[in-house]
């Protein structure tokens, strides 16, 4: 859970008022001005989104309906014709932006490259035809795993410019999560490369796909396109894998842009949720485009000078919305960095923001903890006087980390914009606007304009202001996802009748606990599932307990987390053994690595306690609530008349 606490927020009256400077350059200038467009939006959210979707996008075909809306299922623009691969590159080609840096990439060994409109215009031509030449069609979907290179924009700009829906899975996910994830999303085709730099090593992402592919696991799989990166020695399946530079060479430049629908599958893309596997979250054309294009506008001030830098990958919903659709629908130079702080280059990020000029930055609490820790220094040894305005996404943002964001990088002179959103938001949803909204350290402040948001109770009551309950959005907006893939009645359970609707009026759950205050400005609480954030990346336990049960050694396993200084939270594990087998160091080190062997390293136990058995409800259910207290080392409070055996707790306390 968050650090931040009701406490915090009656404590917090510390109130930023956007530079004046800023707000008369910025797209929205005032708070006025806001309060007109979100009261507008809110009159008349059909009519909004259709000025804006006019104004802003190029269509093949305008719509005849804005929105078709059948609880819990929307369509955005329907009879619309669009491209977003069209909206991203080609309408810019005739502007004077033709020959402007769309893409800016620097690689973790030093090297970069610039990728003008037109020169990414022409390799996303390129690489759609390769993927026609090897029989991908509209509809087919192609699955992505790549390390943070060019080629992985490339690639969802030409399956969004062919009407093949992307699964992009990140590099980080083991062979198996990819395994699973391929399967689920029935790829025909997966883009890789050999490799990928992260922290001085070599990422064998072909390795991994050769393993996620192995004895036929993933029938659907007809060819895998490999990109080379490192240029480490890998296996070619004769027949399948192919070179990515060898068809590439051979493709003709001229690919036109396919007409899709607006409601269109542009990807599918897996996130974590409380039970079972991970969802595949569905997004499609012409709302998604729309949506990304507006809050990237407004929310990140795009001016046609500006350096912008998400440091998100590629393989999560930052990375696509915030990264590659958003940004270069705008005609923005968006920059991508395959690097990260490493022993090697601590403050190798501030190196990027002076090498580029970077004007906009836009990262996670949990790095800006991981900085505060290397200390101010290394920012401080850097110039960083071009920033103008800062960023945050993916969990609650503490107040001191907000300050020292504030002071140590932005030189107390850049707007923060703490931007609360999900995979299934598919863009922001409550966010500062820089110019016009005054900000509060730790508090995401507003609604964006279409947004209508609310906190209620269980039974969909809002509470009031300062008191906590569920996070939830009363109207359709054209980003949000459309449904689970190949499973809408996991839809329909898991967002739409949690909170039951009243007299017919659904309200989208978003699985946040979250406070408002007197000024309207909401404070998100955290995850109120089985939900954990660990370094910004979105794990559920079961998937974890899942993982730990599949070892023959263990019996049983609960998954929860504790409070973490730089990784907000860190995974706990209690494990019962099979028969005979007994706890030992070297199992607990094989538990551990059989975890980052199923899912990946972002879901590593930071601790596995061995116990003889876990605290149960009668009914049988983990009472994780207590596990949750004993992992933090806290007193376990509250009730536990439920427990069936009360000398477990004993037990647990004991071990601990
Ligand atoms: C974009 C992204 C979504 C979950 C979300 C919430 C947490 C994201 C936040 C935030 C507080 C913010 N979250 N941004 N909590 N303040 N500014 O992160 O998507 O990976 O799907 O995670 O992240 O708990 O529900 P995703």
């Amino acid at each position: 859970m968050s650090q931040i606490t009701i406490e915090s927020i009656l404590q917090e009256k510390r109130l930023f008022q956007p530079p004046a400077e800023f707000s008369q350059k910025a797209h929205i200038k005032s708070f006025d001005e806001y309060e007109e467009l979100y009261n507008k939006a809110k009159a008349n959210p059909q009519q909004f989104w259709a000025e804006l979707a006019e104004k802003e996008l190029h269509w093949f075909q305008k719509w005849d309906t804005v929105l078709d809306w059948q609880p819990p299922f929307a369509k955005w623009f329907v009879g619309g014709k669009i491209n977003i691969s069209y909206n991203c590159l080609d309408r810019h080609l005739t502007t004077w932006r033709k020959n402007k840096a769309a893409l800016i990439w620097e690689g973790e060994p030093g090297d970069s490259r610039t990728l003008t409109y037109a020169q990414l215009h022409r390799e996303v031509c390129k690489f759609a035809n390769v993927l026609k030449q090897l029989g991908v069609k509209k509809g087919d979907l192609v699955g992505i795993y790549m390390p943070m290179i060019p080629e992985a924009a490339i690639a969802m700009l030409a399956c969004a410019r062919i009407g093949a829906p992307h699964s992009v899975v990140f590099g980080g996910f083991s062979a198996e999560a990819l395994r699973d994830r391929l399967n689920d999303a029935q790829a025909k085709l997966v883009v890789t490369a050999d490799g990928g730099w992260r922290k001085d090593a070599i990422v064998p992402l072909k390795d991994q796909v050769d393993k996620a592919l192995a004895d036929n696991a993933v029938p659907t799989v007809e060819n895998v396109l490999v990109v080379k990166r490192t240029g480490q020695e890998v296996h070619m399946e004769a027949g399948r894998d192919r070179w990515w530079h060898d068809l590439e060479k051979g493709a003709s430049a001229d690919c036109p842009a396919e007409p899709m629908d607006s409601e269109d599958m542009l990807f599918v893309l897996y996130t974590s949720g409380s039970t079972g596997k991970p969802k595949g979250v569905v997004h499609t054309t012409a709302g998604y485009n729309l949506y990304t294009h507006m809050t990237t506008k407004w929310i990140f001030d795009l001016q046609d000078t500006d350096v912008y830098w998400c440091t998100a990958d590629v393989g999560w919903i930052t990375g696509h919305s915030y990264i590659v659709y958003g940004p270069l629908s705008n005609g923005a130079t968006t920059l991508m960095y395959e690097g990260a702080p490493r022993p090697s280059n601590p403050g190798c990020m501030w190196d990027v923001i002076e090498k580029y000029g970077v004007n906009i930055f836009y990262t996670a609490p949990t790095a800006i903890r991981a900085f505060i820790r290397m200390g101010e220094d290394l920012p401080k040894a850097k110039n960083l006087s071009s920033l103008r305005l800062l960023g945050t996404v993916g969990e609650p943002i503490n107040p001191e980390a907000w300050m020292w964001y504030q002071r140590v990088i932005g030189g107390d002179r850049c707007p923060i914009v703490d931007t609360w959103w999900q995979t299934e938001t598919g863009g922001i949803m409550i966010t500062p606007l820089p110019g016009a909204i005054p900000t509060k350290p730790g508090s995401a402040t507003r609604p964006f304009p279409g947004i209508l948001a609310d906190v209620v109770d269980l039974e969909g009551n809002p509470v009031g202001d300062y008191n906590g309950g569920y996070l939830v959005v009363r109207h359709p907006w054209p980003g949000m996802m459309r449904t689970v893939y190949n499973d809408p009645d996991r839809f329909r359970r898991t967002y739409w009748e949690h909170i039951p609707p009243k007299d017919g009026q659904y309200v989208y759950f978003a699985g946040d606990g979250a406070r408002r205050d007197e000024n309207g400005y909401y404070w998100v609480m955290g995850r109120v599932d089985d939900v954990i954030n660990v370094a910004g990346h979105r794990l559920g336990t079961m998937e974890v307990e899942s993982a730990l049960v599949s070892h023959p050694a263990v019996a049983e396993a609960a998954v929860v987390s504790k409070p973490d200084e730089v990784k907000g939270e860190e995974i706990v594990a209690f494990v019962t053994l099979e028969g005979t087998i007994t706890p030992s160091e070297a199992l607990n080190k094989e538990l551990k690595q059989h975890v980052v062997n199923e899912i990946g390293a972002i879901a590593r136990p930071g601790e596995i306690r061995f116990t003889d058995s876990l605290p149960k409800t009668r009914s049988g259910k983990i009472m994780r609530r207590l596990l949750r207290s004993l992992a933090a080392g806290e007193e376990v409070s509250g009730d536990t008349s439920t427990l069936e055996d009360r000398s477990v707790l004993d037990k647990l306390r004991e071990g601990a």
